[in-house]
């Protein structure tokens, strides 16, 4: 015989399990519907192409969200997946004004600059030969002469890698802001307007075989000596050489490489001279000559 207590208790627990069914029916209804609403807001949207589509998971659905392109059921939650391919990141080079003037050649210097002026073109560097995959830009003939130059390193066993490439006048001046000379007054940072970064012809380069040769020490680093030897060949001058600091102002630079084309590099290589000296020269030249042609 159940006792009226037993029966009491039997009823309650069928009405608890009725309204919790009762609950969860209800939200799953409205949980259909905000799927189909959902939906609905997405497709009437512009459709992202394939790569760039956001993953949308079905929180209900017994199927794993960590497979979501098998889940043709709909959607309510973004949720990411490690199977999302990452978002393509579109990097550009700064701005360039095409109608400047070639300065591949200009005797830049602490005394001589080129104000706010920007390169007529400007290319990336393939991030195969940056730090740390970084991005960075030079003009066509030196980007592809320092590509060229690298493969040859890297065929001879060093690897040349780039940590800095153009900088515009307003990059330059957030180093200077940070930097200041040493005990001589030279300098190792250039001002706005004044460094051969800012031509779009120059690297700076560290050792991609020994990470301990960086800036001071990239000197004792084979990927520098291999530059000695061999740079000029593709067109690269050290413009910052030991015991010229008082003459260009800035301290020895072996980091430090600026693209003046193959002549002129091998004719400044047989002078062994000052960059800024050698630059200088053929700028006055030059004007001697343009002056004795008008005459
Ligand atoms: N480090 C060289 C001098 C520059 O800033 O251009
Ligand atoms: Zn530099």
């Amino acid at each position: 015989m159940v006792s009226r207590k037993h029966t009491l208790r039997l009823w309650a627990f069928i009405i608890l399990v009725l309204v919790t069914a009762g609950v969860y029916t209800n939200e799953r209804a409205r949980h259909q519907k905000v799927v189909r609403v959902t939906q609905q807001m997405f497709v009437e949207e512009p459709i992202p192409k394939q790569d760039e589509q956001p993953i949308f998971v079905d929180v209900t659905s017994d199927q794993h969200p960590i497979e979501p392109e098998l889940n043709a059921k709909p959607v309510t939650e973004i949720k990411p997946s490690v199977s999302a391919k990452p978002k393509p990141v579109v990097r550009t080079c700064p701005a360039t004004d095409p109608d400047a003037p070639d300065l591949t050649l200009f005797p830049i210097s602490p005394t001589l600059g080129i104000g706010r002026a920007r390169p007529s073109e400007l290319v990336s560097i393939p991030t195969m030969f940056s730090l740390s995959g970084g991005f960075f830009c030079l003009n066509q003939v030196a980007r592809d002469s320092f590509q060229e130059m690298a493969r040859a390193a890297e065929r001879d066993g060093v690897l040349l890698i780039v940590v800095s490439a153009y900088r515009s006048a307003a990059h330059q001046g957030q180093l200077q802001a940070n930097n200041e000379p040493d005990e001589h007054d030279h300098a190792s940072v250039a001002a706005p307007g004044h460094s051969e970064h800012q031509l779009g012809t120059t690297i700076d380069l560290t050792s991609g075989t020994v990470s301990v040769y960086t800036f001071h020490r990239f000197a004792e680093s084979a990927e520098y000596a291999w530059l000695v030897q061999n740079a000029a060949d593709y067109g690269f001058v050290q413009s910052y050489r030991p015991g010229d600091e008082d003459l260009t102002g800035y301290i020895a630079e072996p980091w430090h490489w600026r693209y003046i084309g193959v002549d002129h590099a091998k004719k400044l290589a047989d002078q062994n001279i000052p960059l800024v000296t050698y630059l200088t020269n053929l700028a006055l030249e030059t004007e001697d000559s343009s002056n004795g042609d008008e005459q």
